[in-house]
């Protein structure tokens, strides 16, 4: 197995920096905003932009931890049971911004999005991932992108982040 370091904790800092400023230009600020961060290491990564946020605007950025699990595509419909997920932040009529380590086959933004919008009704929903590494199978695409990493599917992109795994770094394995 090769590995490659193609983001180090510089990289990813500057990447969510950079962010964090596509979404305040995008949404004239922070007003009427949410962050979904996507477990495991989307809701770090939500969580660190949020901070950001707050920082530059100095206004409170609400942010929730969302676990697609039941809404997955493999997963039978009956399975989940009635109950819409319960977020711990109001969604209706708010903007709300999934944030995701990897986006892949888009897949799990689909169980996101279903999630969401069985909780209410959002104003809209946006896409932030750290990488996109493609080979999507759905038409859903990032509209806010740390780095773009062409992958083949032999690929596999690792994120480390300091709250999982004690260090900053994105990997590209190949077997
Ligand atoms: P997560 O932390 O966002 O849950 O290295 C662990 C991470 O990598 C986990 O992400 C795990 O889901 C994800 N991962 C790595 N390779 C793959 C893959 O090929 N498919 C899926 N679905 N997840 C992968
Ligand atoms: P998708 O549903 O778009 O195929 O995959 C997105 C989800 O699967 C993300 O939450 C991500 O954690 C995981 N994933 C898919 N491929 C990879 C990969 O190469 N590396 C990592 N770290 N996660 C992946
Ligand atoms: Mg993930």
């Amino acid at each position: 197995t090769e590995s490659h370091i193609i983001m180090d904790e510089i990289a990813i800092r500057r990447a969510l920096t950079r962010v964090a400023h596509e979404i305040l230009e995008r949404n004239n600020g922070i007003e009427g905003c949410v962050l979904a961060g996507i477990k495991t290491r989307g809701v770090f990564l939500a969580k660190r932009l949020a901070e950001r946020l707050e920082n530059i605007e100095g206004t409170p950025m609400p942010w929730f931890e969302l676990d697609v699990t039941a809404y997955r595509d493999d997963r039978a419909a009956q399975e989940r049971g009635t109950e819409p997920l319960a977020f711990p932040v109001p969604i209706h009529n708010k903007k709300v911004i999934l944030f995701d380590d990897v986006l892949y086959t888009g897949r799990t933004i689909r169980a996101a999005m279903d999630a969401i919008m069985d909780a209410g009704r959002p104003e809209s929903i946006q896409l932030a991932v750290l990488v996109d590494r493609g080979h999507r199978e759905l038409p859903i695409r990032p509209d806010y992108i740390g780095k773009n990493v062409p992958t083949s599917k032999a690929e596999e992109i690792e994120v480390l982040l300091q709250e999982s795994d004690g260090n900053d770094q994105v990997r590209i394995l190949q077997q």
